[in-house]
């Protein structure tokens, strides 16, 4: 392997160019003709230009990344995440075409991507599902048989879907005809394929994964990831490890996902996500067979570098893990910097990024695929950058992430930042009382409105100074206290 072309953009594609470079392999970019100046293309030793902005049109067109692959002389092909990572297709056509393809078997990727055929061959594996339907339903009666062994409330997805899509909630039995046609017809358009199932509903889980890595002779797990703060299926906060998860159930969630993962002959890096009840129980919902966006909480708790043991074990080689013998060490947190909206629902923002300054120090990586200059668009997904951040325990990380996003400035772009301050200094997530519904209860962080509670302090801070001005209390400050005028000045000048 000696020049690997990367079928994607932004951050993940710098993530990868850098472990190609560390491995002494020449990196290949793409690039849609908007991406054209983007960090990626320059960080890379070739690139090639793949088409207009419209993904469907470069980062998703098939025979246009083979096209450059042979035009660059490139010998293999790292997908990323999104776009084509999991098309088991492209998989296909780049082994045909006589390249190494960065990620699992094609067969593997199909099996996983069948979440009826998924649940099946997990049933076997002895993985535990949730208790639901193993084959997409083919009348109303299989669908109430179905539904009343699985017990009520019961959730209706598509067998092709994934991710959330075509999913409809059901509480009782004279709702579910309905759900059934409406997740059907959603399945169709979304999927081109109609095909649903029912699963029991699990009332206020966490969302847990675990990841796997998999060379010709051994697959191994590195532990969980907590990623319940999400809104509408897209991640903003994960961690690892996960408060909920002790050594005893990171040792069975970990063999589960091993099991899985071998019973579809995984290769390389993959993930097993997980439902994980307040009881302790857990159950298999996915994997996902790619490299994926909080990969870097992971390395940073086990000392691994993913991207790395992908290529390794793409190479043919062992990877470098020991794995199951090794225990997570302090505890990271990921932040998704996204050109997102908070108060407005996460609506997607746009601009030029005018000014950047990324946090750094001390245990702060930042991953980002922006810098001064970036123009941010509707094209594609909005993660500007990830700020991930290592420390011995989780208070502590709390505490460098909250240091870390009051050094970062980004203006220009609307994004998450505000989001992620007011999370990290919240009561409940620090305390790690969190669910994959926790933020739709929490409309005062995402909103940045203020509580009951931040009102009540403001009046009694307004009501203290009141009092101190009636003291004639002397407010100068000490010689060299207080910010001078110097730094007032500097700072204006820095804000310019
Ligand atoms: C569930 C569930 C509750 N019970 N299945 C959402 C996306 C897809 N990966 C599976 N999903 C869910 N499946 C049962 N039987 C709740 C969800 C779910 C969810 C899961 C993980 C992370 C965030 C979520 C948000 C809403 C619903």
């Amino acid at each position: 392997m000696k020049r690997v072309l990367i079928a994607n953009r932004g951050e993940i594609a710098l993530r990868i160019i850098r472990a190609c470079h560390e491995d002494g392999i020449e990196a290949v970019a793409v690039y849609s003709t908007a991406d054209r100046l983007s960090p990626h293309v320059r960080a890379a030793d070739h690139a090639v230009n793949i088409g207009p902005a419209a993904a469907a049109e470069s980062y998703l067109d098939i025979a246009k990344l083979l096209s450059a692959a042979h035009r660059a002389g490139a010998d293999a092909v790292h997908p990323g995440y999104g776009f084509l990572a999991e098309r088991a297709a492209f998989a296909e056509a780049v082994v045909n075409a006589g390249l190494a393809w960065i990620g699992p078997p094609p067969s593997a990727i199909a099996a996983m991507g069948d979440k009826t055929e998924a649940r099946r061959r997990m049933r076997a594996a002895g993985v535990p599902v949730v208790p639901g339907a193993d084959a997409p339903l083919t009348s109303g009666a299989a669908a109430r048989a179905a539904a009343l062994d699985a017990g009520y409330p019961v959730i209706v997805k598509a067998a092709a879907g994934g991710g959330g899509k075509g999913m409809r909630l059901v509480q009782a039995e004279a709702d579910l005809e309905g759900a059934l046609e409406a997740a059907a017809s959603e399945a169709l358009r979304s999927f081109g394929d109609a095909g649903v199932y029912v699963e029991k509903f699990i009332e206020r889980p966490r969302h847990v994964e675990i990841q796997v890595l998999a060379d010709a002779t051994r697959t191994v797990h590195l532990g969980e990831r907590e990623c319940s703060i999400q809104r509408r299926h897209q991640k903003l906060v994960e961690e690892a490890p996960s408060v909920a998860v002790d050594s005893a159930l990171r040792a069975r969630m970990g063999a589960a996902a091993v099991a899985a993962a071998a019973a579809v002959g995984y290769r390389g890096a993959g993930t097993c996500e997980f439902l994980l009840t307040e009881g302790g129980a857990f159950y298999f919902l996915e994997m996902n067979t790619r490299i994926q966006v909080e990969h870097p909480v992971t390395e940073l708790v086990y000392g691994v570098d993913l991207v790395r043991e992908q290529l390794r074990i793409a190479r043919g080689e062992p990877m470098t893990v020991l794995g199951d013998a090794i225990a997570p060490t302090g505890w990271s947190i990921e932040c998704r910097i996204t050109s997102e909206e908070p108060a407005a629902g996460f609506l997607p923002t746009t601009g030029t990024i005018e000014y950047l300054r990324p946090p750094s120090g001390p245990g702060v990586r930042w991953d980002s695929g922006v810098e001064i200059g970036s123009e941010v668009t509707l094209f594609y997904d909005s993660l500007l950058a990830k700020l991930i951040v290592w420390a011995p325990d989780r208070p502590a990380a709390i505490r460098r992430m909250e240091r870390a996003l009051d050094e970062l400035v980004l203006v220009g772009v609307p994004t998450t930042q505000g989001f992620h301050r007011r999370l990290m200094a919240d009561a409940e997530y620090q305390a790690g009382a969190v669910d994959i519904q926790f933020l739709d209860r929490r409309a005062d962080l995402v909103e940045g409105r203020a509580s009951d509670l931040d009102a009540l302090v403001a009046v009694a801070a307004a009501l203290a100074e009141d009092e101190a001005r009636q003291s004639r209390r002397v407010t100068i400050a000490a010689p060299g206290s207080g910010p001078g005028n110097w730094a007032r000045i500097g700072r204006r000048e820095g804000l310019r």
